[in-house]
């Protein structure tokens, strides 16, 4: 409040004056864009997280007052699918429908603050990276079924007979196997490289003989179907 006082220069009988009070309001000028509080906020998620979750929460400061201090929160970009959504008011992010790292390993998501004022000012540096963490949600897949070969009964010890090949769509661990065979006999002349999937010739001589009397062996060749006897498992 300012006090103005005005003198004229009168002589008879004198000068006269007169004072008046003058209120000057201070209003607050909108010239202050939202800062957010990280330069860029980074959140790893797994990808078997439930949606309707929150994520992360960004937060960012207007130096101006009242309605011009009032920051409000967007997603602009990187939301094509729109799986994540922000809360305009408090800047929680959810995630909205389920995730896949084997279709989408990250994020980048840019945000927007934008304040009250009129006209409004806006901050669109908001950056937030959402990294996708690998689950274990793939099964291996065999490349080929069924897997057979035909081997000759005389092959040498530690002959390659077969490459046994699967694939996982997942990463790391998750997609290292290492093959089995299972629901062998106990004389099983085949093993199979746990880490490769060759099978290779385990005995010296192979024959395939029949349980009757008189014992009949059959030379030639022997044949095995595989694809019951290899299951893989993870390490
Ligand atoms: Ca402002
Ligand atoms: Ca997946
Ligand atoms: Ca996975
Ligand atoms: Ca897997």
């Amino acid at each position: 409040m300012l006090l103005v006082e005005a003198n004229d220069q009168g002589r008879e009988p004198g000068p006269r004056s007169a004072t008046a009070t003058v209120h000057i309001v201070v209003e607050d000028d909108n010239d202050n864009a939202p800062q957010f509080s990280e330069k860029r906020y980074v959140v790893q998620v797994p990808e078997d997280m439930a949606p309707n979750r929150e994520i992360l929460q960004v937060t960012a400061t207007d130096q101006d007052r009242g309605s011009n201090a009032v920051v409000h929160f967007s997603i602009m970009s990187g939301n094509s699918r729109g799986q994540f959504y922000i809360d305009a008011q408090t800047g929680k992010m959810d995630l909205v429908s389920h995730l896949d790292y084997e279709a989408n390993k990250e994020y980048t998501l840019r945000v927007r603050a934008q304040d009250g004022g009129r006209p409004p000012l806006s901050n669109i540096s908001g950056l937030v990276t959402v990294q996708v963490l690998d689950v274990n949600d793939n099964a291996p897949i065999f490349v080929s079924t069924p897997f057979q070969a035909t081997v000759l009964e005389n092959v040498p010890l530690g002959y390659s007979i077969i490459h046994i090949q699967a694939v996982d769509a997942d990463s790391g661990d998750n997609s290292r196997l290492e093959y089995r065979l299972t629901d062998t006999t106990p004389n099983f002349p085949f093993s199979i490289n746990n880490s490769t999937g060759w099978i290779v010739s385990y005995t010296l001589a192979i024959t395939a003989r029949d349980n009757g009397i008189p014992q009949k062996g059959k030379p030639g060749i022997f044949v095995i179907g595989l694809n019951e006897a290899v299951e893989m498992s993870l390490q």
